[in-house]
């Protein structure tokens, strides 16, 4: 029997936040159905999934009180784009940082009457949440913190600055010692734009808290991720973006202890046999640009078409949480010197070269145990779209089946994907 679950409304709320209450109305009915369709329709969904339902319930709702709760007591409430902009620091203020990526196709026409048609689909549905107060987590934020990674992002935070204050951090473009530096300093300014909101500096003890908490969230994923690559796996590749994308609003220290919590039940489930789909299950690892809540249209269209997703090569995914940050620095520059360390691994394909992801896709690869590789890209993200050419070689040279998907959030194109994944699935199988 399938579960009770329904996402929460509160109007007052929303009126509150200065929302368009109306239009605003009908999304949390849309996005009931469309759960219970993508996720409640599983069978043999581990119990402790529970708490990250409940994550979706409140997601318009309980949430947003805790983070305006938090407002209140003068923490900064912070909204961000990138997984380069460092949480550490927020976390070291005692704030809220919330990924505010847009991963719905609702407010993509809002967008276009602003923005050109012809650019990244997460871009303008991020944008278009935020012009048309569709999003109660965007109304809720201080401030955002938007990045230079790429061209759409970086000219449309200079138009999202009229409608939330919008600071902007320089992200380089290559990894050399001066491109270190300059990171840093732009760290420096971001956190200097979170003491301004506390009225106080954040002291070398505060932030090593703050790397200590992320580093706990992280290695909490690490250990889901490499239980998830048991073959056969234990949970489905659905239920693991979902977790991948309430990282990025929930509370840390809370969602850590629940990921362990279902890891727990996942090892049982691994030595008790008991898999989410039969072992035969042919396995697919999904790489290439994030995907933003409620974007789950390639993990659907796959695990529905008979396969499972054992690992995202993503930002929503392992290239979140594969590192963490060295824990022995003291002073405030050491400190800041092991956080760059970090940060300077992850392989955004806005760098170059951008060699090493190549190299971390194919161990990824390995290590899921996967039988195919399908890199996504969203349309008009032309650093990603490029990149696919070095990784389709890299597939080809390691004779691993290799399929590049553009697409954006309409449904347009789900029935011709379903035919592409459906012929690649038989192609794997043999
Ligand atoms: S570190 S992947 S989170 S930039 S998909 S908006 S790049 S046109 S999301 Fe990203 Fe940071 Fe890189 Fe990760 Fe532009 Fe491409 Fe759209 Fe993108």
């Amino acid at each position: 029997m399938e579960k009770n679950f329904t996402v929460k409304s509160d109007t007052n709320l929303w009126q509150r936040l200065d929302m368009d209450v109306e239009r605003f109305s009908a999304v949390p009915g849309i996005l009931t159905g469309a759960y219970q369709d993508i996720f409640l329709s599983q069978s043999n969904r581990p119990a402790a999934m529970d708490y990250f339902d409940s994550m979706v319930e409140n997601i318009y709702t309980g949430r947003i009180d805790e983070i305006l709760a938090a407002k209140a007591e003068g923490r900064p409430v912070i909204g961000t784009f990138c997984v380069y902009v460092p949480e550490e620091i927020i976390q070291a203020a005692g704030g809220v940082c919330i990924g505010l990526c847009g991963g719905s196709q609702l407010t993509v026409p809002d967008a276009e009457k602003i923005l050109p048609r012809t650019i990244c689909p997460m871009v303008k549905s991020a944008f278009g949440f935020k012009i048309s107060n569709m999003c109660p987590l965007f109304q809720a934020v201080d401030f955002v913190y938007g990045e230079t990674t790429c061209d759409a992002k970086k000219k449309t935070w200079e138009l999202l600055d009229r409608y939330v204050p919008t600071h902007v951090m320089e992200i380089p473009q290559r990894k050399l010692e001066r491109d270190k530096r300059l990171w840093i300093e732009e760290v420096k300014d971001f956190k200097a734009a979170v003491e301004k909101v506390i009225g106080s500096t954040i002291d070398e003890g505060a932030l090593k808290q703050g790397v200590a908490t992320l580093n706990a969230k992280r290695e909490a994923l690490q250990r889901l991720n490499g239980l998830r690559h048991h073959n056969p796996s234990p949970i489905s590749g659905r239920d693991m973006l979902l977790i991948q994308q309430i990282a990025f609003y929930d509370v840390p220290e809370r969602f850590t202890e629940k990921v362990h919590a279902l890891c727990d039940e996942l090892e049982i489930r691994c030595q008790n046999n008991n898999p989410v789909a039969p072992p035969s299950t042919p396995r697919i690892m999904v790489s290439g640009t994030p995907m933003a809540m409620p974007n789950w249209k390639l993990h659907n269209i796959i695990e529905k078409s008979g396969a499972l997703v054992v690992n995202e090569e993503s930002c929503i995914g392992t290239r979140y949480y594969k590192d963490t940050i060295a824990t022995d620095g003291t002073s405030m520059d050491d400190i800041l010197e092991k956080l760059t360390e970090r940060y300077m691994k992850i392989d955004c394909s806005c760098f170059t070269p951008n060699d090493d992801r190549i190299d971390q896709v194919l161990t990824e690869y390995r290590a899921s145990g996967a039988q195919g590789l399908i890199d996504y890209c969203l349309q008009f993200c032309h650093t990603y779209n490029i990149e696919a050419v070095k990784l389709r070689e890299a597939c080809e040279r390691e004779g691993i089946p290799f399929m590049a998907i553009e697409s954006d959030y309409s449904p347009e194109d789900v029935g011709q994907l379903q035919t592409r994944i459906e012929a690649f699935i038989e192609q794997i199988q043999g």
